[in-house]
């Protein structure tokens, strides 16, 4: 089964999934690998390793060592081509749709697209679109682009819809890692009532609760990483799993509902 077949299974079981997001260079490869270890033990559904910046030599050696250890699949969350790795499971094959530069639309993927094949990585076609936060994320700066206004949905819901009808197998709404403002659940609302595939959400995401909102409001998978980047904040991770993962809490209730009958 493909990493993207066991994603839909984790959507129709569970109601939504959850992803943790690994930054290489903020983590030494021992605290990555105990936050791993944690999110194993929470349920999590998948670690992204990836940032829009790659300073340290770790990537691969890190991703080499959570896949010896752990059976939780790695996703590559790419900012650029030399953030590929032979030992992860996948790889977001990431487009950036609400952008105009034509460097992150085509040409880093055509870059990348023969070093994918050569690693036997599978590629999951992701429309990445950035939304505005509040502030001027490292995704935009970085990319050159401008994000879609945060109070305009029509446009969110069109570059999406457009994103599925290129053939693509997820949408990424991405407010940026530390955004001010993660994406508003009004948006979130808006594409998943438009979009058959998944609706992944990040950027900005501090608490369960508001993490739970945006899988009310429709998001598929929720994805955090600066949360979890104070070691103070690593049990949250498995509030985090409970909070999105809805439809198992619906099966707990129901569980105890039949006890007491
Ligand atoms: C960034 O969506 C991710 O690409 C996660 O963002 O670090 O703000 O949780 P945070």
């Amino acid at each position: 089964m493909t990493v993207y077949e066991k994603l839909l299974q984790v959507r129709d079981r569970k109601g939504s999934g959850y992803f943790v997001l690994i930054d290489p260079d903020k983590k030494s490869e021992s605290e990555t690998l105990s936050i791993v270890e944690q999110c194993a033990g929470a349920g999590v559904d998948g670690i992204l390793v990836g940032s829009s910046l790659l300073l340290s030599q770790r990537f691969n050696s890190t991703i080499k060592a959570i896949k010896q250890q752990f059976n939780i699949p790695v996703i590559l969350f790419p900012g650029s081509t030399i953030q590929l790795s032979e030992f992860a499971d996948a790889v977001l094959f990431l487009s950036l749709i609400s952008g105009r530069n034509p460097e992150f639309l085509i040409s880093t993927q055509v870059l990348g697209a023969p070093i994918i094949r050569k690693m036997a990585l599978e590629a999951i076609s992701t429309g990445y679109m950035l939304i505005e936060s509040g502030k001027t994320t490292a995704a935009e700066f970085m990319s050159n682009s401008k994000p879609i206004p945060r109070d305009k949905n029509d446009i969110a819901v069109a570059h999406a819809m457009a994103g599925e009808y290129l053939g693509m197998k997820m949408i990424y709404l991405e407010a940026g890692s530390g955004a001010i403002h993660s994406v508003p659940e009004t948006m979130i609302e808006a594409v998943s009532a438009y979009v058959q595939i998944p609706v992944v959400v990040g950027g900005g995401i501090k608490t369960p609760e508001e993490a739970r909102k945006k899988v009310e409001a429709g998001a598929s998978f929720i994805v955090t990483g600066n949360v979890l980047e104070s070691s103070e904040n690593l049990n949250l991770i498995k509030e985090f799993a409970q909070a999105v993962h809805w439809k198992e809490e619906n099966k707990m209730e129901l569980q105890r509902f039949r006890k007491v009958k």
